[in-house]
């Protein structure tokens, strides 16, 4: 640092960490990111609200420090004589990253473009797991190990907390920006998604998470069945089924928007009481005709229900007719239509991710 330097550029030089930290830290964020908004996707309870607020956060921390960073490496680009073979990787690494920022930001102010076929959400996501491969062959390519010297206790834990801490007020600031210019994305929830209002089976997106698409399920050879591991298991035609259970209840899809419908239908307590589970039972999975599932604890269980209608309609096929999970507190992904198994469990399920992308490809 030289005595002479603006105070801007002095700033500046306090704040930026060395470059091998710099390189690390990049790397750590876009982790962070990325598994915090994998995690958000799971629940829509108060207990992840900083799940939210961490991903953003992070998020635009990472602005700064690929600042510092393109600031370091501009002149590998700007000269030609310094091209390598990887130098198209870090240039496609960068610009996914800038990707990835620029259709959150835009994302959270509400301007998106119209596409076909997606949310705009999902091609932030879509980015987002882009950039994580990409960043770990960048990575390998110029891989230089973290040095001791690089760790100043003091510099160090002054950098990253002016770091989060400018994170954090500019995700305070872009809120207010929000609420002042009354921008589209003003009414956002918390999770990002955008409101859809009305009610019944017009008022919200048929959404499948990849590619399942059954056909209609024939109600009259219809069958449900409670099995596992229970002592009396059922076997239950639609007629059986006595829709006696009601509750509002909000839909929150990963792909960016929300619904509150009336839900009714069956509650899974019910039907649980009915075939009465085994004391080692622990979780309850909810299989489609598809294959599609999900499971979950056997107490949250009893406080789900198998949905027959929306907003006072009987459900329509794109819905899950006949029968769909409303799982309060979860993201829409885990709302399996067409359910026609619940089978009671004494464990969790990993393979329940797999299942849920690979559904419709059979
Ligand atoms: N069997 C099955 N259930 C599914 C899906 C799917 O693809 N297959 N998509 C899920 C997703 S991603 C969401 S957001 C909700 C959407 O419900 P909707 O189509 O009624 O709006 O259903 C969930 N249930
Ligand atoms: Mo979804």
């Amino acid at each position: 640092m030289s005595r002479s330097a603006s105070l801007p550029g002095r700033l500046l030089s306090v704040l930026r960490p060395p470059p091998r930290v710099v390189d690390w830290s990049i790397f750590a964020v876009v982790l962070l990111a990325a598994s915090s908004g994998i995690l958000s996707f799971l629940g829509v309870r108060p207990a992840w609200v900083p799940v939210f607020w961490f991903h953003r956060i992070v998020g635009l921390s990472l602005i700064v420090l690929l600042g510092f960073k393109l600031a370091r490496v501009r002149y590998r680009l700007t000269d030609s004589r310094q091209w390598q073979s990887s130098t198209a990787l870090s240039v496609l690494t960068a610009l996914t990253a800038f990707a990835t920022i620029a259709t959150g930001v835009m994302w959270v102010f509400g301007f998106v473009p119209e596409i076909p076929y997606f949310h705009f959400l999902s091609v932030h996501v879509g980015f987002g797991l882009l950039l994580v491969a990409l960043m770990t062959v960048h990575q390998r390519t110029r891989f230089r190990p973290p040095r001791r010297v690089d760790f100043d206790r003091r510099r160090t834990t002054m950098q990253y907390s002016a770091l989060l801490v400018g994170g954090a007020l500019t995700y305070r600031g872009q809120q207010l920006l929000n609420s002042v210019f009354e921008t589209p994305g003003d009414d956002r929830r918390l999770t990002g998604s955008e409101r859809q209002d009305g009610s019944g089976n017009e008022s919200f997106p048929v959404t499948s998470w990849v590619a399942d698409s059954p056909d209609p399920v024939d109600i009259d050879e219809y069958e449900l069945t409670v099995d596992g591991a229970v002592d009396s298991s059922l076997v239950l035609s639609y007629d059986d089924l006595d829709p006696d259970s009601s509750a509002e209840v909000l839909l929150d899809c990963t792909s960016g928007w929300y619904t509150e419908q009336e839900w009714r239908g069956v509650a899974v307590g019910d039907l649980l009481s009915l075939a009465d589970p085994d004391d080692r039972a622990t979780h309850v999975r909810f299989v489609s005709v598809t294959g599609y599932r999900w499971s979950l604890p056997i107490e949250e269980a009893r406080d789900a229900m198998l949905a027959t209608h929306v907003g006072g309609e009987s459900l329509s096929h794109g819905h899950g007719r006949p029968l769909r999970l409303v799982a309060p507190g979860r993201r829409g992904f885990q709302w399996v239509k067409w359910v026609q198994r619940v089978e009671v469990r004494t464990r969790g399920d990993a393979a329940q991710w797999l299942a849920t992308l690979i559904s419709g490809f059979e």
